[in-house]
């Protein structure tokens, strides 16, 4: 019987198939996509604007299509809150005092509970969040984390949540880095989470070099950084 000769597309069936996303990783069902504080509050126009805070709303808006499994937190304070210079004589926000759990930066009066300026920014479009996360409502605490409380040992139940549902690996975005989102990153590591932040789906207050050492604290502790267009 004479050798056929294989048509030229048979052949290329064989082959890998290169695409222009071959080094986008889609994330499977151990993961979650955690979005930080994308509140009124924290954006243009907000009692504690981050500079640039609301270009990361299109950046999430896209990420969050490739998760299965979205939990977004609110920072949610009582109007008296330990965290607000007005709660302290003589104090200006950016300024700190020492609280019984070390020392707390004080801020201007931000997320104030059931207020428009806690809720989340209008073009956030996440339909299938499935957690909301509320943090910062004991007055005598602040919350920077999404886990543990600034205290460092009241619980937000997030991580019992997680491992409850069988999530590993958590990506981190939204505002600000330095603050909560780093916050959160270094303790999902404390608490045994593999966590990456997406550095372009997040933006910085950066108060005296807080940014840079926030990175320099989530490199040491094994967070791992990458950028939106990894994810896909
Ligand atoms: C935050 C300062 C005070 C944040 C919250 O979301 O990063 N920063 N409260
Ligand atoms: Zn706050």
């Amino acid at each position: 019987m004479p050798v056929t000769r294989r048509p030229l597309l048979a052949a290329l069936a064989g082959l890998p198939l290169l695409t222009t996303r071959s080094r986008a990783m889609t994330p499977g069902a151990e993961t979650a996509l955690i979005v930080v504080d994308v509140q009124n509050c924290f954006t243009p126009g907000g009692s504690l604007a981050v500079p640039d805070g609301d270009a990361v709303v299109p950046v999430i808006n896209g990420l969050a299509r490739h998760f299965a499994n979205v939990v977004l937190t609110q920072d949610w304070h009582t109007p008296d809150h330990v965290s607000f210079a007005s709660q302290h004589a003589g104090q200006q926000p950016f300024g700190t005092v020492q609280v019984p759990y070390g020392t707390q930066v004080l801020w201007p009066d931000h997320c104030v509970m059931g207020t428009e300026g806690a809720a989340l920014h209008p073009a956030l479009s996440i339909p299938h969040a499935q957690l909301v996360i509320r943090k910062g409502y004991n007055r005598e605490v602040d919350s920077y984390s999404a886990f543990l409380e600034a205290d460092r040992s009241t619980k937000t139940g997030l991580d019992g949540y997680l491992n409850s549902r069988g999530i590993r690996h958590v990506y981190l975005t939204g505002l600000a880095t330095d603050f909560c989102v780093a916050w959160t990153a270094l303790d999902a590591r404390r608490l045994g989470f593999e966590a990456t932040v997406i550095e372009d789906a997040c933006r910085a207050i950066d108060l005296q070099g807080s940014l840079a050492r926030a990175w320099a604290e989530m490199e040491a502790a094994g967070v791992r950084r990458i950028r939106s267009d990894a994810i896909g």
